[in-house]
């Protein structure tokens, strides 16, 4: 059965130690193709979330449905094939462009790839590259720039074709061109799927169909843009500074 993407928290709470709640009573629920995003200071819960939804750490307090289904009581590696995160810090190995962003579905083929790095935006800077696509990566792909590893990263998740997307956006800065790229590339990669993001800059967030402010582990707003704007609350204070 296809999964469709449908995502709810019910009554979910989690500590990673015992004693210490990271998460308070969390409700949402999330549709096919919405995008969710998460906002709050540091240490407020946004990583801690994604974690649990990919199952990363078990949650014993409340549940997490997945079309529907506890997650519980689906098998973990089916759960994460359905899955792509795109992190801060994109882990790249030593091998070729073309392998590391094969490392996504091992199984795509050279045409799925170059079509997922034109998706990604990232064809452009790798067709310039002296090998193309069999340019060789250094350990962590120190040989591109940070922008450069983050396309490739979207290129990855993109070749993956997932239903759930969890974007745990860079804080460090990029070129604005290439900043331009990434955020084209990932609205490209978000469309059809539930996406999850975790954003630092504030103008990736403004078109989500849900926003939730997380502080200490809470929900404390949640609505879209507009609404949490006119609340005037934690959100508007985030955008106004
Ligand atoms: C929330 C603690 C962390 C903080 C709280 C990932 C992780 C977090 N924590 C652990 O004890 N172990 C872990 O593996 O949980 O942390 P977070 O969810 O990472 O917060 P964030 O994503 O909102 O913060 P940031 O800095 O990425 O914006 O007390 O110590
Ligand atoms: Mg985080």
């Amino acid at each position: 059965i296809p999964l469709r993407g449908y995502i709810t928290f019910k009554d979910v709470n989690f500590g990673y130690d015992e004693g210490k709640r990271v998460l308070k009573n969390i409700n949402l629920y999330a549709k096919p193709g919405q995008k969710i995003a998460f906002v709050g200071s540091t240490g407020a819960g946004k990583t801690t979330v994604t974690n649990l939804i990919n199952r990363f750490y078990e949650i014993n307090d409340g549940t997490i449905l997945f079309d529907g289904i506890d997650i519980r009581r689906i098998n973990k590696h089916d759960l994460r094939s359905t899955m792509s995160i795109v992190l801060q810090d994109v882990h790249l190995f030593e091998g070729t462009i073309k392998d590391n962003i094969r490392y996504g579905r091992l199984d795509a083929t050279d045409e799925e790839i170059i079509e997922a790095a034109k998706l990604a935006n990232a064809h452009y800077f790798i067709k310039n590259l002296p090998n193309g696509y069999d340019t060789m990566l250094t350990a962590d792909g120190m040989n591109l720039s940070q922008g450069e590893r983050q396309l490739l990263s979207i290129a990855r998740a993109a070749v993956a074709d997932p239903t759930i997307l969890i974007l745990d956006e860079a804080t460090s800065s990029v070129d604005t061109r290439t900043e331009k790229l990434i955020v084209e590339g990932m609205d490209k990669l978000m469309e059809g799927r539930t996406t999850f993001v975790i954003a630092h800059r504030l103008s990736t967030v403004r078109d989500s169909d849900a926003i939730m402010v997380l502080e200490h582990g809470e929900i404390i707003e949640r609505g879209d843009h507009e609404e949490l704007m006119n609340l005037k609350g934690r959100y508007y204070e985030l955008n106004t500074g």
